[in-house]
């Protein structure tokens, strides 16, 4: 699977492509979905144990079992996270590299669209999440979290730090579930990647645009069915919308930059993809990911705090 002339002339011209059935919903999406309930299944026991759960308690499927963690204030979304967080990381900071994420994150078909972007030397770059999110009528009010609940308007730039300002990359947004305006798709600004990037600040738990810098901007969500990628350009600004459904919302963003250029997560883990040129270099053991992963983990453990970018909430343009 690649893209056609027209797709790659759209990218170019918005910023943006919606592609739909990138991952094939057997070999790809099945495998993703069985591990992450075996996941939640051990966190489960592991607060059933821990007394934070009734004994009887087996909480339902996948996503009632999300909703009531949730609820009784237990912290579901790091463990299942494909990255460790930014801040005070410990050796027991739990993330999420499971052997099927790995194969979703080289799956061929995925990287084929990935290439016909960016070309044929394609490195896995670490800044990358899973998004759970329950419905917004079950959140706190202060739940501000771009991985729970709706994420404010920003450019990806901006979350990596200085050093890969030139470097050519995409993000490729991965619906596990269906993503649709109500339970909170993505959005994006169309040929807002052509404008140069706009000051963060970090407000309310996340890292975003100003609003007055967001005036006179015209907003277009981005459904998208399961399987399905959006892909966009590392200025182009978006967000998503807050979860209006009854279910929950799932899925992955992971980005890809040509292999050799800074990925502005140095600290965490980048791994070579695909590789016309040298194609012994590609890593094609997910065991040696996750280890790569603890590896980082046990680094960052010996030092005070990880700062992931570069803006600070004093700034002028934050006031
Ligand atoms: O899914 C979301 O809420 C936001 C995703 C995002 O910011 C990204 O994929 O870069
Ligand atoms: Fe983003």
């Amino acid at each position: 699977m690649s893209l056609t002339a027209e797709q790659l002339r759209r990218f170019g011209e918005d910023g943006f492509l919606v592609v739909e059935n990138v991952l094939d919903r057997t070999r790809t999406l099945d495998p993703l979905i069985a591990e992450y309930e075996a996941v939640l299944d051990r966190l489960w026991q592991g607060w059933v144990r821990a007394g934070a759960l009734e004994p009887g308690d087996a909480g339902g499927g996948f996503e009632e079992r999300i909703v009531k963690a949730y609820t009784a204030g237990l912290e579901y979304f790091q463990p299942m996270d494909i990255s460790l967080p930014p801040g005070s990381i410990t050796e027991e900071t739990p993330f999420h590299a499971g052997p099927a994420v790995f194969a979703m994150m080289t799956d061929d078909r995925l990287l084929d669209v990935v290439e016909a972007i960016i070309g044929p030397e394609i490195t896995s770059n670490p800044i990358q999440h899973v998004r759970i999110k329950p419905p917004a009528v079950d959140l706190r009010d202060d739940e501000l979290r771009a991985h729970i609940a709706a994420t404010d308007w920003h450019q990806d730039r901006a979350v990596t730090l200085e050093e890969a300002d030139d470097t050519r990359m995409v993000t490729a947004w991965v619906a596990v579930s269906d993503a649709t305006v109500e339970n909170g798709c993505l959005q994006v600004i169309p040929g807002s990647h052509r404008g140069a990037m706009i000051p963060h600040c970090p407000e309310a738990g996340q890292v975003g645009i100003p609003a007055r810098m967001m005036a006179g901007r015209e907003a277009r969500p981005l459904p998208v069915g399961a399987g399905g990628v959006v892909l966009f350009h590392p200025l182009t600004i978006h967000g998503s919308l807050s979860n209006r459904s009854q279910s929950v919302r799932w899925s992955f963003d992971i980005r890809y930059n040509v292999t050799g250029e800074p990925t502005g997560r140095p600290m965490f883990p980048s791994f070579v993809a695909r590789s016309a040129r040298a194609p012994e270099t590609v890593l094609r053991d997910p065991h040696a990911w996750r280890r790569m992963w603890e590896a980082a983990r046990s680094r960052l453990a010996q030092q005070e705090t990880t700062t992931i970018h570069r803006w600070s909430p004093d700034a002028a343009h934050c006031a």
